[in-house]
């Protein structure tokens, strides 16, 4: 089963999360309708509170994967963005207390603002879960 939230040409395709004690990345394939580049400029929570959110890229580095927050991510026109594990998501850091009270209903609610005006907001259910990832 997938989850699908549409706006506009903006469609956003089966969010899931993965926690740690201090972070939540969210991932989702976000697909452009239109015949322009659309680019996501932030990701924020529906319920705003002590976490920061930002858009993250993960990048190989001598030291190994290393984590890079991106102000921009743009989906070029009629593409699809993948965020997945080991590329991009939206990371979102706090305490630990923080972190449980977040997923303490097992959906994390993000709302992503486009170039374009855009906002859509994102249930993410828990990686693994029904509606969460599907594997290739
Ligand atoms: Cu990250």
């Amino acid at each position: 089963m997938l989850a699908y939230t549409t706006l506009g040409s903006i469609t956003v395709e089966n969010p899931y999360y993965a926690e740690t004690p201090r972070a939540i990345a969210v991932y989702m394939k976000i697909h452009n309708g239109k015949l322009k580049e659309v680019c996501l400029v932030r990701a924020e929570l529906a319920e705003p509170g002590m976490a920061m959110v930002e858009i993250h890229e993960t990048v190989m580095t001598e030291k190994g994967h290393e984590m890079r927050p991106v102000e921009r991510l743009c989906i070029p026109p009629r593409g699809t963005l993948e965020m997945k594990p080991g590329g991009y998501h939206v990371m979102i850091m706090g305490d630990s207390e923080t972190i449980k009270a977040i997923t303490a209903d097992k959906t994390v609610t993000i709302r992503l603002t486009f170039d374009d005006g855009t906002q859509i907001e994102v249930k993410a259910t828990p990686a693994g879960e029904v509606g969460g990832s599907h594997h290739h």
